[in-house]
């Protein structure tokens, strides 16, 4: 962890102390966390915080004026960093999705840019009211981390990258990574589907653990590794995007095995025992999908609440007595106004995902309607 990051994340959590709980400083969930998990970084587990907050998150995040939102430091397609300090991309628009639906504002959110291994130490602590940043949902960060994940927002899969140069091609197995050098990011899901995957395959790798992507992607160029292994979507999309700007042509980087080697389903990740705050963030997601399935977009959402096209609609706009946003604490027009900042599901995957190659039709993000298996309860 850089001296640049230990800094950044000691204010968050300096800020959760004074603005969250005003609690004695005296456990150290960050430290439970680290030693359950095995996953955070030691100097993280070394910070001593308040109590995490419980319950509550709506009020917390209304009091501020806005919504603290954490992403991935950098993840092409997903979050990226934009200059004034906001993050565009896939995870990014679901928190202005929330930050519309709470405040009618898309805008009203601080971006929190964490490393794969701090993110849930940040979460934990206050440091953010939710994580949208590519985070798998797996049964020990459910159980172990105090946390609970809401709706799959983009169900992903690991692959492995090589260079052609080296040997390797589409048809290439986890059993052809034997003897290589192997990056991927600390505290991830990836790290430990590699190891076990070479291990059952009977491969011998050397993994060699980053911060970053960006970093793992600096050794993968330069040889230091011969190998980046990450969620699939994360390769194809550095893969497209290093065509497209002419660093390598088509066919220099090969993208293995043809079916992943794992489940990533990836979505939202908050506070465990906030029943009212995983109303909203799932229900946020719900809208947008919803609302793709009924053809409601960016374009036509004030038509459309004007005259809904049935009363499902009726209902998830705000219009009309029996709508059910109010009872969780959101104005009637919250998911109205979501849509009408961000678009709906399908907007916000060809908007970020698009533009690196990466389609919805016969994948399993698509609708389920068309055998996907983006789906969403009604809202009834
Ligand atoms: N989905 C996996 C991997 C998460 C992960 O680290 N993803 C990479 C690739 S999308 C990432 O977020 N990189 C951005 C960064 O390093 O800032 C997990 O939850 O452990």
């Amino acid at each position: 962890m850089s001296m640049k990051r230990v800094v950044a994340l000691l204010g968050v959590l300096a800020l959760t102390l004074v603005a969250c709980t005003g609690d004695e400083a005296t456990t150290t969930p960050a430290e439970t966390a680290a030693t359950s998990a095995g996953e955070v970084a030691t100097t993280v587990a070394e910070v001593t915080v308040a109590t995490p907050p419980t319950g509550g998150t709506l009020a917390r995040v209304q009091n501020r004026g806005a919504l603290r939102c954490g992403v991935g430091d950098s993840a092409i397609g997903f979050a990226e960093p934009q200059e004034d300090g906001s993050y565009n991309g896939f995870d990014a628009d679901f928190c202005r999705a929330v930050a519309a639906a709470i405040f009618g504002d898309a805008d009203a959110v601080e971006f929190v840019g964490t490393t794969s291994a701090e993110r849930f130490t940040v979460l934990a602590a206050g440091g953010v009211d939710v994580l949208f940043r590519t985070t798998t949902w797996t049964q020990s960060r459910d159980t172990e981390l105090g946390g609970d994940f809401g709706p799959t927002t983009f169900y992903d899969g690991q692959r492995i990258m090589g260079k052609a140069e080296l040997g390797f091609t589409d048809a290439s197995t986890v059993a052809d990574v034997d003897g290589a050098r192997v990056c991927a990011n600390a505290g991830t899901t990836t790290e430990k589907n590699i190891t076990e995957g070479a291990r059952v395959a009977g491969a011998e790798i050397e993994l060699v653990t980053t911060e970053g992507t960006p970093e793992a992607m600096e050794l993968f160029r330069g040889g230091s590794c011969d190998l980046i292994t990450s969620d699939g979507s994360r390769l194809f999309g550095e893969r497209f995007s290093a065509v497209a700007n002419g660093e390598i042509s088509e066919g220099e980087w090969i993208i293995f095995p043809r079916s992943p080697i794992s489940k990533e389903p990836l979505g939202p990740m908050y506070r465990q025992n906030d029943s009212q705050w995983a109303d909203i963030i799932n229900w946020t997601v719900y809208a947008l999908v919803i609302a793709d399935e009924k053809g409601i977009t960016s374009a036509n959402i004030d038509e459309m609440v004007a005259d809904p096209p049935d009363p499902e609609a009726g209902r998830l706009l705000g219009v009309g007595e029996d709508e059910l946003q109010t009872k969780m604490g959101l104005p009637a027009d919250a998911f109205a106004q979501a849509i009408r900042a961000v678009g709906n599901y399908d907007e916000i995957h060809v908007r970020n995902l698009g533009p690196l190659g990466i389609t919805r039709a016969g994948s399993i993000n698509a609708r389920w309607t068309e055998g996907g298996l983006i789906y969403a309860p009604p809202a009834r």
